[in-house]
């Protein structure tokens, strides 16, 4: 079946390319079916493939599938390939869209766990030795639960009669979107004792920004920026609505306390993690990919120091805790040369430039949360009403 909106993407490489925005091959299919109000990229993929020749000089090859329900196809290209690894980026992204509907749950579900087991029987099946860098999430340990520092990955336990183990993070997902990576997780961590697969999971952060060194280059290399409640991420969402002179949209106290990452890290993280594959037999190789954790209020004063709006506490469209502490490793990342950005007003200058260049693509109804994650949180924002939000800028 091919979904006509969901963006699924998968990159494949090989020896010597340099990865993500780089990469020679690059299979993508669907790309911004969403029909969701994304900012600046209404650039196609055939285009930015081309922009990207153009200033690098390298060609990039794009092949348009649906992972998740092309199987013979994916075998097929892994074998006509022979990549030394591939980038999994091919699942539903969002934690309120997941959260819309049971259709949109069903949707992440199916698409986001049959699209991660399709590629690891697919890559066995292809007889290739690929190592599979899957794009995975903080959401996997939830916020806190970890009575301390949340370890890269695995942690160490006593079990019943006081045998000590080192095991997989006990799963804790706070959507259904969150959910499909913990079950993603599982089913890496058996193809890998089943059949040696070779797997990183990189568990991320919220990312924020819009430019990394090579997107930069040319203005059709831009990446996505959603603003919108479904897609929009917190920290882009504020920048744009400081843009923009919208008060910013806080969900009940803003206590929730999140790892972030801006964009030229993510793509650092993913050439480190393809250069530092675990041997085979190894088991999944994990990263928290992080720059550091702030508490949403936090941040969401920075964003109001600087651009002047109001700040407005809304009734939480989630069901997550009011506020919770959160403590995350990233020293594997940092002992392997990543010097995390840190969230900087220079840096929210560079976003706010090119949010304003764009602004007059933005619609302010599509500023309010729209998915909302039981029926209780339904009732108690019903008040808020989308057409009410004016821009002032
Ligand atoms: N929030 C607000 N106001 C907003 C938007 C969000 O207060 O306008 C709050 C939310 O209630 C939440 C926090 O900010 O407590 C983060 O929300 P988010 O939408 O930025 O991030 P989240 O839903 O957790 O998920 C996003 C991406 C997902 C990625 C994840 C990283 O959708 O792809 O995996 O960030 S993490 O959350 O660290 O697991």
């Amino acid at each position: 079946m091919k979904l006509g909106f969901f963006s699924i993407d998968l990159r494949v490489h090989k020896k010597h390319d340099v990865p993500t925005a780089e990469s020679s091959h690059f299979a993508e299919s669907n790309e911004n079916i969403t029909n969701t109000p994304n900012l600046f990229s209404h650039v196609t993929l055939q285009v930015r493939v081309q922009a990207w020749k153009e200033v690098s000089g390298k060609d990039m090859k794009f092949v348009n599938l649906d992972v998740a329900n092309e199987y013979d196809l994916l075998v097929q290209l892994i074998k006509d390939e022979q990549p030394d690894s591939i980038v999994h980026f091919a699942e539903q992204r969002a934690a309120p869209y997941s959260m819309k509907t049971s259709k949109t749950k069903r949707y992440t579900v199916d698409n986001n766990v049959g699209g991660s087991n399709n590629l690891c029987c697919a890559v066995i099946d292809s007889e290739v030795d690929a190592h599979v860098v899957h794009l995975g999430t903080m959401g996997v340990y939830g916020y806190g639960t970890s009575g301390g520092e949340i370890p890269e990955g695995y942690i160490d336990v006593v079990l019943p009669g006081g045998r000590e183990a080192n095991i997989l993070h006990p799963a804790y997902p706070g959507s259904v979107y969150h959910a499909t990576k913990c079950l993603d997780a599982l089913l890496f961590q058996f193809y890998q004792k089943n059949d040696a697969l070779r797997v990183t999971d990189l568990h991320q952060g919220i990312v924020w920004g819009t430019n990394t060194p090579q997107t930069i280059k040319d203005e059709r290399l831009i990446n996505r920026f959603d603003y919108d409640g479904d897609y929009g991420t917190v920290l882009n969402r504020f920048l744009m609505q400081g843009a923009m002179g919208v008060p910013l949209t806080v969900y009940g106290t803003g206590g929730q306390t999140r790892a972030f990452i801006h964009i030229t890290d993510t793509a650092r993280c993913i050439e480190i993690a393809i250069n530092n594959p675990p041997a085979s037999g190894e088991r999944v190789e994990i990263f928290n990919q992080v720059a550091e954790t702030r508490r949403v209020r936090d941040v969401a004063k920075l964003v109001a120091d600087q651009t002047g709006v109001d700040v407005n506490m809304l009734p939480n469209p989630r069901f997550e805790a009011a506020e919770n502490e959160l403590d995350v490793a990233n020293r594997k990342f940092c002992s392997l040369g990543l010097d995390p950005i840190t969230l900087d007003e220079a840096l929210f200058k560079e976003v706010t430039e090119v949010v304003n260049k764009y602004k007059h693509r933005c619609d302010p109804t599509k500023i309010l949360p729209a998915s909302f994650w039981n029926k209780k949180r339904a009732e108690e924002c019903a008040s808020l009403d989308p057409s009410s939000v004016k821009i002032n800028a």
